[in-house]
């Protein structure tokens, strides 16, 4: 089989988050995030299920490192939770929280391998959603107090630091979708939440730089969205879209201005109310690198408001409607396989922003089937078909100049997937949800021959 052959010097890793493999909910201090309230809600999380003990990451993690050093990646990025590092989210660190990341980032250089660490995957300490939460501006300073905690303790040895992870998902699927924690369905406070994450990104960076951090980044999820029909209506759709997925991240993060279509996507409720003085040069700082999130395309039409009073609205309900994607296979995600569409996301985007920093993939995977044969052996050649096909888009992406220097799959374990819990599986390797046993799948193996052949070349110079 031809595998895609991409520059020497690109780096690849495996992905995951404090909350989806960690477990040990209750150990070592950690205090209650906003997640851990929305699995206790009923009907919020499929079959109830929750992170209370996920992959038991806490304990296994030497396994775990174990695997990756057998993988043979050049980096793995993982998540910091904030309430095992601060239980409040505000005040004196928690020791023994610090401690593990400690073990933890130790494990990993020692396996030569190098930490991509993310102080922010969506698990906000309860206390300051009980205080608002992201819809208000005292979160962002939280944020920084935080960061500089974990940036003073493991700056030394942590070289590669993630602001925060797809705060799109934190911001509108979580308060105006509802799919996510705190799980609420809102219009302005929803607009104020994706502000106050962009400037408590701005306000990490700067901690950050204060702690002599090497390089700095932020993971957006951009999306690559498509008209259904070429109408004007449809046009208008996806540029609505386009600001709510995309321009609402990158317009400030990278031109230094706030869309200029806000009023247009979402009428009154998008009131600035939220918005001070000098807030774009504190979201504009300068960053090393921009992680990319990338699964699926979105097609989409012009549809009828869901709710007909525009004050009542939330900022998820703009007027569009998600078109099934026909004549493709389609993941357990639901979500439809369509390798182009990562090659023409990126390089859109390298047109759209030419002051965008050099890139990293920092998730991009499938959730398949998988089931083990008699042996216990998973043979997921669907998700290397998935890999592979991306992989060779990458490429297409970098020989049309798009700047990108690494690529992480999600994820290295079967986890908790959020509301779908513990069904949809990702992993390269396999968990066995009532032993906690790690099976690497065929995907693993796969993946492991591609980085020696990679790593061959590499060292080869070619
Ligand atoms: O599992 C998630 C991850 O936490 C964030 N990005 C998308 C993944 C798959 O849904």
């Amino acid at each position: 089989m031809h595998e895609p052959k991409l520059p020497p010097n690109l780096l690849f890793g495996t992905a995951t988050a404090a909350y989806q493999v960690e477990g040990a909910a209750d150990e070592g201090g950690r205090g209650p995030s906003i997640w851990d309230t929305y699995c206790r809600t009923p009907g919020r999380v499929a079959r109830g299920e929750s992170g209370d003990v996920a992959c038991d990451h806490y304990h296994r993690y030497r396994e775990d490192v174990a695997l990756l050093a057998d993988l043979g990646v050049d980096l793995y990025r993982f998540s910091v939770s904030w309430p095992r590092v601060q239980p409040d989210g505000k005040g004196r660190p928690n020791a023994e929280g610090l401690a593990f990341y400690d073990r933890l980032v130790d494990a990993v250089l020692e396996a030569g391998i190098e930490p991509a660490l993310t102080l922010y995957h969506w698990d906000l300490p309860q206390t300051l959603e009980d205080e608002g939460g992201w819809r208000v501006r005292d979160t962002a300073r939280r944020f920084g107090e935080y960061t500089r905690i974990v940036a003073e303790r493991l700056g030394d040895r942590v070289n590669r630091w993630i602001t925060l992870n797809e705060p799109f998902c934190s911001a509108f699927v979580g308060h105006a979708v509802g799919r996510h924690a705190p799980g609420t369905r809102e219009g302005t406070p929803a607009l104020a939440a994706a502000h106050h994450l962009l400037l408590a990104h701005g306000t990490a960076v700067g901690e950050l730089r204060a702690a002599g951090a090497g390089e700095v980044g932020i993971t957006l999820n951009p999306d690559h969205l498509l008209p259904a029909t070429g109408s004007e209506a449809d046009r208008a759709a996806v540029e609505r879209a386009r600001t709510l997925h995309n321009r609402t991240w990158f317009d400030p993060l990278f031109t230094g201005a706030y869309p200029d279509n806000e009023k247009e996507t979402w009428g009154e409720l998008a009131d600035g109310s939220y918005r001070r003085e000098g807030d774009l040069e504190v979201i504009g700082r300068p960053l090393d690198f921009l992680g990319v999130n990338f699964y699926r395309p979105i097609m989409l039409r012009d549809a009828p408001h869901t709710q007909p009073d525009p004050a009542l609205r939330t900022a998820a309900d703009i007027g569009t409607e998600q078109v099934a994607f026909d004549g493709v296979r389609h993941t357990t995600m639901g979500w439809p396989v369509v390798p182009e569409s990562f090659e023409e996301l990126l390089v859109d985007l390298d047109r759209r922003y030419p002051g965008l920093p050099p890139i990293l993939i920092t998730e991009n995977g499938s959730a398949e089937a998988d089931e083990p044969d008699g042996d216990g052996r998973v043979h997921d050649g669907d998700r290397v078909a998935y890999l592979r096909a991306h992989l060779a888009a990458l490429g297409r992406a970098i020989e049309a100049g798009v700047d990108v220097r690494g690529y992480f799959v999600w994820s290295l374990l079967d986890n908790f997937e959020w509301a779908y819990g513990y069904e949809r599986r990702f992993g390269l390797v396999r968990v066995d949800y009532d032993s906690l046993e790690r099976h690497p799948k065929d995907s693993y193996h796969w993946y492991r021959d591609y980085l020696a052949s990679h790593r061959a070349r590499r060292n080869q110079g070619e």
